[in-house]
C-alpha cells in the first residue's frame, strides 16, 4: 500500500508542474548557520512536516507556522505571528484552539539532534486561504522552550532561535535571472 501511495505521490508530482506537493525548507539558527531541515509534503491528512535539526538544547521545544517568509536574525520578529488565518487563540489545548500553524513540541535528544514527524491538520501547499504558500509564504520557528498549549499568544516558548523560510515562490536554483525590482516594493506593506 504505502508503494502504491508513493507511486502515486510521484506521478502527482510529475503530472501537476504548476503545483507543488513537497518542499524542503532549510533552517538557520540566530548566527546564520544551517542547523537542519524541514521537508513538508501534501498528504491527504494535511501537511507532514518532517523535521532534522542539530545544535538545539536538549529537551522540548516548541515549534509553529510564522506567517511571513522572513527570517532575519537573531531574534527572527520578522516572521511575526503564528500563522493563524482562522483568527483562533493560540495552543492544542486551548477550547479555542488552534492556530493553523501550532505544532506538537519537539524533543531534542541529550546530543542536541531532533528528529520528527509532525502534522498540520488544517494546511495544504495547494492555493486557498490555509495555504502555507499563500500570498508571500510564511516561515517555521523552532523556539528556545516548550510550548504550553494554552498560554497567549506563543505558548510561552520564549526566544525564537531557529527559523526557516517557506517563500511562495522558489528563488531560482542558478542565480541567472535577475531581481525584479518590483520585488522589494511589495514588501513595504505594513
Ligand atoms: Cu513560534
Ligand atoms: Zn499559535
Amino acid at each position: 500500500m504505502r508503494l502504491l501511495i508513493l507511486f502515486f505521490t510521484i506521478m502527482l508530482a510529475s503530472c501537476q508542474t504548476d503545483s507543488e506537493t513537497s518542499r524542503t525548507v532549510e533552517m538557520y539558527n540566530g548566527s546564520g548557520d544551517m542547523v537542519g531541515t524541514v521537508e513538508l509534503s501534501e498528504q491527504e491528512s494535511g501537511v507532514q512536516a518532517k523535521i532534522s535539526l542539530e545544535g538545539l538544547e536538549p529537551g522540548y521545544h516548541g515549534v509553529h507556522i510564522h506567517e511571513f517568509p522572513k527570517c532575519e536574525g537573531p531574534d527572527f520578529t520578522s516572521a511575526g505571528n503564528h500563522f493563524n488565518p482562522d483568527g483562533n487563540e493560540h495552543g492544542l489545548m486551548h477550547p479555542e484552539g488552534s492556530h493553523l500553524g501550532d505544532m506538537p513540541n519537539v524533543e531534542a535528544d541529550a546530543g542536541g539532534l531532533v528528529e520528527a514527524e509532525l502534522m498540520l491538520p488544517e494546511a495544504t501547499l495547494k492555493d486557498g486561504k490555509n495555504s502555507i504558500l499563500r500570498e508571500e509564504g510564511t516561515s517555521i520557528i523552532v523556539h528556545e522552550g516548550q510550548d504550553d498549549g494554552v498560554s497567549q499568544p506563543g505558548g510561552e516558548s520564549g526566544n525564537r532561535i531557529i527559523c526557516g523560510e517557506i517563500k511562495a515562490e522558489q528563488e531560482p536554483e542558478t542565480g541567472e535571472s535577475p531581481t525584479d525590482p518590483t520585488d522589494q516594493n511589495e514588501d513595504q506593506e505594513e
